[in-house]
C-alpha cells in the first residue's frame, strides 16, 4: 500500500486495514511494509493511535543518516585561539596573534583516531569567537593573520590531507554565532543590512574558485558571509561528510536571523554526502556529559515539517519519542542522536596537570551506551599548543580501540545455527519476524562465555520497531533470563553478567510493527575486578564501591567500573583479615567504627586488589564547641560531616589564634588522630599544631604537638599516633603553622582512633 492510498482511507477503514494487514502478516511473513517508507511522514487529522504507530514504524533514515549511524564512533576537534588563551569561550576580540602555533601534526591526530576505530572527524573550522582555521577569502580574522606559518598556514587543508591518507571522513563545525562579526565595528552579524539577491560565492580578485557552481539567494550580509564560507569549506577541502551547526550563542545582535534553508540548498548541491547536525540531519543528545537515555528512539515527533523548518530547538527531555510523545506531533521524522562529550575537562585544551582526561573505562562505557543505545558517539579530543593530541589522550584512544576490537571484533555466534540472515555479515539480508513466532534461537557448536549481545534492526529498509525484548541463555538444562531491555533501532548492545552457554534465545516482547532484524552477534568483554574505594558516609555508615573516575567536568553519573563489570561482587572483612570468596558480601552500607575495613571485588572467580580503610570513632554525637572564625560556606561542622569535599576554613587575617574545640559526646580513650586537608584548595594546610584534652571543656591539658610535611603537593589524610593514649571527652586542635605561610586554616575531616 502506498502512502497516498493510505491517506485517502477514512480512519475506521484505516484501522480495519491495519488489523487485516497485521492479521495477514503470518501468511505474508516476508511483507513487513504496509506502505511506503519515508524519512518524514505527516500525521493526518484522521490518524488513530494505531495508524500513527504504524506510520512511525515506516520512518527510515536517509542515505546520509544511515552512513552517519554506521560510522558509530567519530571524533570532534576543538582548536583555535581558546587553545592558547585557555578559555572555553573566546570573546571575538582576541588578537589573531594569540594563535601562536609553531607545529602541527594532523597525521598524528588521524593515527590516534584510527587506533580508536573512529571513522570521521569534525573540526571547529570556526568556533563562536569567529576565528577561522582556513584561508578564507572573506575575513582576515583567522590563521591568515596569525604567526602560524607566517599567516600562510591552513589547518583544514592539513587535516583534509591527513584524512585522505588515513581513510577518515571529514566534517566541519561552522558556528552560526560569531563574536568577531558581532563585536568589530565593520562586523556583519546583526548589522541590519538589507535582504537582497546575492551571488554565492562572491568573486574575490586573484582568488578564483576551481568549482564554478554559483547560487543566487536573497540574503543579508551575515547570511551571505556564512554562505560564502560554506562554499569555500565544501568545495576546497575534499569531500565533506558532516556540517555541524552549534545551537549555542554566547551573544546575539540586531535580531540576526539564519536563512538555514538556503544554507541547506548549498550543502545539498556541494556536499551531497554531508549529514547536517543540529538541523533535520542529526540531533544533539541533550547533554555534553556523555549521558545516554535508556531508550533512544530516532523517530522524532515534530509540530512542523522538519524538511522546511529554519529553526530547530534543542531536544533535551528524557522522554523524546515514546508512543505518547508521537501522538503530540504532526510529523514523524527520522533523526539520530549524537552523543557528544569531551575526553578532557572542557572542549578546548588547557593544560596537562589540572585538566583531567577521561580514562579508558569511561570512554569504553560511553561507547557501549551510545553506539549500543541507537546513537552516534562523538568524542572530542582537543589538540594541545604543540598542534598534537596529548600523550594521555592518545593512550586512552589506543586502549579504547583495543577494547572495541577485542570485544566486538569477534562474533561468538559465527558458527552458530539460527536464521542465516542474522548471522551473516551481509548488510543486505534481513529477517522479517512472524507475528506469532517472536522468539529466535541460536545454537552454538560448543559452550562459550559471553557477557555482551548486539542486536540490529533493519532500520535502513524497515525502520525501528522493537520496543521491548529479552535475552535468555540455556544454563543447566533450563532457560535463564539474562537481560530485559527496551528499543533496539540501529544497534542495541546488551550487557549482562558473564554466562557459559551453547544456546541463546532472543524474545521480542513488544513492537510497533512486525520486527525486521538485520543482525545479531554475541561477544565477550574481558572484565577485570575494579579497584575499590571504602568510605564512611553520613551517620557513620560505611560504603564500598569501585573507584569513580576523577573527571569533574560534566560527570554523567554513571559508574563505568560497575557498568563494565556486570556480575561483580564485593566482599569485605572488619577483623583485620584479608578478604576472600567466603567473606561477607557487601550489599548495602553498614555501621562500623574503630577498626579496619578490607574489601576486594570478585568477578568470574578472579580476585581484585585489596582496598583498606581504618575508621575511627563514629561522629554522630560530636558537637563543635568553639572555633576561631569561619567563612560562610565553610562552617566548623563540616570538619566532621564524613565528607572530604566540604571543609572548615577560618577567615584570613582575622584570628590571632586558630583552633577548633570539639565535644565527642562521651569520655573516650584516644590513641591516634587523622587530619584530612581539603583536596580542592591548596591553602589552609595545617603543618604544625597541638592537640589538647579536657574532661569538662574548661580545663585543658596539652597532649602532643604534631607535624605533617608536603601537604600542598600531596593533600592526603595524615595519621598521627600519640606516644601515650589518653581519655577525654573534649578535644582542641590548636594551629601553630600553616603551609605556604597562609593565615587561614582548613580541615576537611578530623578522625580520632581508640
Ligand atoms: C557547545 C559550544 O558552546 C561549546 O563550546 C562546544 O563547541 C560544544 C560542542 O557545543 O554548544
Amino acid at each position: 500500500m502506498t502512502k497516498s492510498t493510505f491517506k485517502k482511507v477514512p480512519s475506521i477503514l484505516k484501522l480495519l486495514t491495519l488489523l487485516f494487514l497485521i492479521g495477514s502478516c503470518k501468511e505474508e511473513s516476508k511483507k513487513a511494509l504496509f506502505y511506503t517508507t519515508q524519512n518524514t511522514i505527516k500525521i493526518d487529522e484522521d490518524d488513530s493511535r494505531d495508524s500513527i504507530i504504524l506510520k512511525a514504524a515506516h520512518v527510515v533514515p536517509t542515505k546520509n543518516q544511515m552512513n552517519a549511524l554506521k560510522d558509530e564512533f567519530i571524533a570532534f576537534v576543538h582548536f583555535g585561539p581558546n587553545t592558547f588563551t585557555k578559555l572555553e569561550w573566546g570573546n571575538g576580540m582576541e588578537d589573531p596573534s594569540v594563535f601562536n602555533l609553531k607545529n602541527l601534526d594532523t597525521d598524528q591526530w588521524c593515527r590516534a583516531m584510527k587506533d580508536a576505530g573512529m571513522k570521521k572527524v569534525i573540526i571547529t573550522a570556526k568556533h563562536h569567537d569567529g576565528f577561522v582555521l582556513w584561508q578564507s577569502r572573506y575575513t582576515k580574522h583567522g590563521v591568515m593573520s596569525s604567526p602560524f606559518q607566517n599567516g600562510e598556514g591552513d589547518i583544514l587543508k592539513e587535516l583534509s590531507k591527513s584524512c585522505e591518507k588515513y581513510g577518515i571522513k571529514l566534517g566541519v563545525y561552522l558556528s552560526p554565532a560569531d563574536l568577531y562579526q558581532i563585536e568589530n565595528k565593520d562586523g556583519l552579524y546583526g548589522n541590519l543590512s538589507e535582504y537582497t539577491v546575492r551571488t554565492i560565492p562572491r568573486p574575490v580578485e586573484g582568488r578564483p574558485f576551481e568549482n564554478k557552481t554559483t547560487f543566487e539567494f536573497k540574503v543579508d550580509d551575515y547570511n551571505e558571509y556564512f554562505l560564502n564560507q560554506l562554499f569555500e569549506l565544501l568545495t576546497e577541502y575534499g569531500p565533506i561528510d558532516e556540517v555541524w551547526f552549534d545551537g549555542a550563542h554566547p551573544k546575539r545582535k540586531g535580531g540576526q536571523q539564519y536563512k538555514y534553508r538556503d544554507w541547506k540548498k548549498l550543502i545539498t548541491a556541494l556536499a551531497p554526502n554531508a549529514v547536517v547536525f543540529g538541523k533535520e540531519g542529526t540531533r544533539w543528545c541533550g547533554n555534553e556529559a556523555g549521558a545516554t537515555r535508556e531508550t533512544e528512539w530516532n523517530i522524532i515527533p515534530y509540530a512542523e515539517d522538519p524538511r522546511t523548518m529554519n529553526l530547530f530547538a534543542d531536544i533535551t527531555g528524557e522522554d523524546v519519542a515514546s508512543v505518547d510523545k508521537l501522538m503530540e506531533g504532526k510529523y514523524l521524522h527520522y533523526q539520530p542522536a549524537e552523543t557528544n562529550t569531551s575526553i578532557r575537562e572542557g572542549w578546548f585544551y588547557r593544560n596537562e596537570d589540572e585538566q583531567k582526561v577521561r580514562n579508558t573505562d569511561d570512554v569504553f562505557d560511553i561507547y557501549e551506551r551510545s553506539v549500543g543505545g541507537n546513537s552516534i558517539f562523538l568524542l572530542n579530543i582537543p589538540p594541545n599548543r604543540e598542534g598534537k593530541f596529548s600523550d594521555k589522550d592518545v593512550t586512552v584512544l589506543k586502549e579504547t580501540g583495543i577494547r572495541i576490537n577485542e570485544t566486538y571484533g569477534i562474533d561468538l555466534l559465527e558458527n552458530a545455527k539460527g536464521p542465516a540472515e542474522l548471522l551473516d555479515t551481509d548488510e543486505d539480508t534481513f529477517l522479517v519476524l512472524d507475528n506469532d513466532e517472536l522468539t529466535l534461537e541460536f545454537t552454538l557448536p560448543k559452550e562459550v562465555k559471553i557477557n555482551r549481545f548486539t542486536i540490529q534492526e533493519d532500520v535502513k529498509r524497515h525502520g525501528e520497531r522493537i520496543s521491548r525484548h529479552a535475552l535468555d541463555a540455556w544454563v543447566d538444562g533450563a532457560w535463564q533470563e539474562l537481560v530485559l531491555s527496551t528499543n533496539v533501532g540501529y544497534k542495541r548492545i546488551l550487557r549482562f553478567p558473564e554466562v557459559t552457554t551453547n544456546k541463546l534465545r532472543l524474545r521480542i516482547l513488544d513492537f510497533r510493527a512486525i520486527p525486521v532484524l538485520q543482525n545479531v552477534a554475541a561477544h565477550y568483554y574481558k572484565t577485570r575486578p575494579p579497584v575499590l574505594e571504602i568510605e564512611r558516609i553520613k551517620n557513620g555508615m560505611v560504603s564500598i564501591a569501585p573507584v569513580m573516575a576523577d573527571f569533574k567536568w560534566n560527570p554523567n553519573g554513571e559508574n563505568p567500573a560497575e557498568n563494565l563489570n556486570k556480575g561483580m561482587k564485593i566482599v569485605y572483612t572488619t577483623n583485620g583479615e584479608e578478604p576472600n570468596e567466603s567473606s561477607t558480601v557487601f550489599s548495602k552500607p553498614f555501621s562500623f567504627a574503630n577498626g579496619t575495613v578490607k574489601a576486594l571485588a570478585i568477578i568470574n572467580q578472579e580476585l581484585g586488589s585489596v582496598a583498606e580503610l581504618s575508621l575511627g570513632l563514629q561522629k554522630n554525637n560530636w558537637k563543635a564547641v568553639k572555633a576561631s572564625s569561619n567563612y560562610e560556606d565553610h562552617h566548623v561542622n563540616l570538619l566532621f560531616d564524613e565528607n572530604k569535599d566540604s571543609y572548615w576554613l577560618s577567615k584570613e587575617g582575622v584570628d590571632e589564634d586558630q583552633y577548633v574545640t570539639l565535644d565527642l559526646g562521651d569520655e573516650t580513650e584516644i590513641s591516634a588522630f587523622k587530619y584530612t586537608p581539603p583536596s580542592t584548595i591548596s591553602t589552609g594546610m595545617i603543618e604544625k599544631g597541638i592537640i589538647y584534652s579536657s574532661m569538662d571543656g574548661i580545663h585543658w591539658q596539652v597532649e602532643e604537638t604534631f607535624e605533617f610535611g608536603n601537604l600542598i603537593n600531596n593533600p592526603t589524610g595524615r595519621l598521627f599516633k600519640f606516644k601515650k593514649s589518653f581519655s577525654t571527652r573534649y578535644v582542641k586542635l590548636q594551629v601553630i603553622e600553616i603551609a605556604g605561610g597562609n593565615s587561614s586554616a582548613a580541615i576537611a575531616e578530623l578522625d580520632f582512633f581508640k
